[in-house]
């Protein structure tokens, strides 16, 4: 009866399957976390979310920016044209319409009170309440589900806006929130969103661009964040974060994490 959490698999089947036995994992018995981005740039995105699928509810699966642009391109909404995508398996599989119906199921963030962890793609946006932060993802999930998912999903392809205030409108909000949920990294000095920064601190050498979790929020008194998403960050741990996207689809390693009391873990990889 063990929680494990693994980070972004990318469509990385074989890596995936050789950290399941690594933890020894169970599929009757334990539950894993996924922090989203099961798919594309890797080889076998449908093997990777076939088996999530099947694990039933033993697997909790957060969306990630990867997931939503499957989504995407699945309704053919080829929201970014001169990016190519490798999930053309799932695409052109008898199963696209399964796999699309389920995607659609998933959440945004998932929490546990008693282990103290919260799982999420990106991040959470500092200045939201936890109660804030809990509408938000509960909105952005029921608009999935709703009959007006493909409007929806037409709607996230955008940067704006990138500040929070208690004026946006209803879709307004949701576009920020799908991507302080899916996509960011950093916040600039005034808490507004940037884009286009990948990097890590250690490699950002301008002092204008804060990573999002350096932000005081109250979300961390209750949760300790579990993170995939940011993976020139590699394996990083700190009080109210734990970043495990370790990059494996580039060829680093595949990294799971047993959520243990007290907020504490322990580490498994594997080479990629
Ligand atoms: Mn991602």
């Amino acid at each position: 009866m063990s929680t494990y959490a693994i980070g972004d698999i990318q469509g990385c089947y074989k890596e995936f399957r050789k950290l399941l036995k690594e933890i020894n994992f169970n599929k009757k018995k334990d539950t894993l976390w996924l922090a989203g981005d099961l798919v594309n740039k890797g080889p076998k995105s449908y093997d990777v979310i076939k088996y999530v699928m099947d694990l039933g509810s033993n697997a909790i699966t957060v969306l990630g920016n990867h997931d939503f642009f499957l989504m995407a391109s699945y309704y053919k909404l080829d929201p970014w044209p001169y990016k190519k995508n490798n999930f053309d398996d799932i695409l052109s599989h008898k199963d696209s319409d399964q796999i699309v119906s389920w995607l659609r199921k998933q959440k945004l963030i998932h929490l546990d009170d008693e282990l103290g962890h919260m799982i999420v793609h990106a991040g959470i946006y500092p200045k939201w309440k936890i109660k804030e932060m809990l509408s938000m993802a509960f909105l952005i999930e029921k608009e999935l589900q709703s009959e007006k998912c493909k409007q929806f999903i037409k709607t996230l392809w955008c940067n704006k806006p990138d500040s929070w205030n208690q004026n946006l409108t209803k879709q307004e909000k949701l576009i920020f929130a799908t991507n302080v949920f899916t996509r960011m990294r950093y916040l600039k000095n005034d808490l507004s969103l940037d884009f286009s920064e990948k990097l890590s601190p250690k490699e950002v050498s301008t002092s204008l661009l804060y990573p999002w979790y350096e932000i005081d929020s109250e979300i961390y008194n209750k949760y300790r964040i579990i993170i995939g998403h940011w993976s020139t960050l590699d394996f990083y741990e700190k009080e109210n974060l734990i970043s495990i996207d370790t990059g494996c689809v580039w060829g680093n390693k595949l990294t799971a994490i047993k959520l243990l009391s007290n907020k504490k873990i322990k580490r498994f990889q594997v080479k990629c």
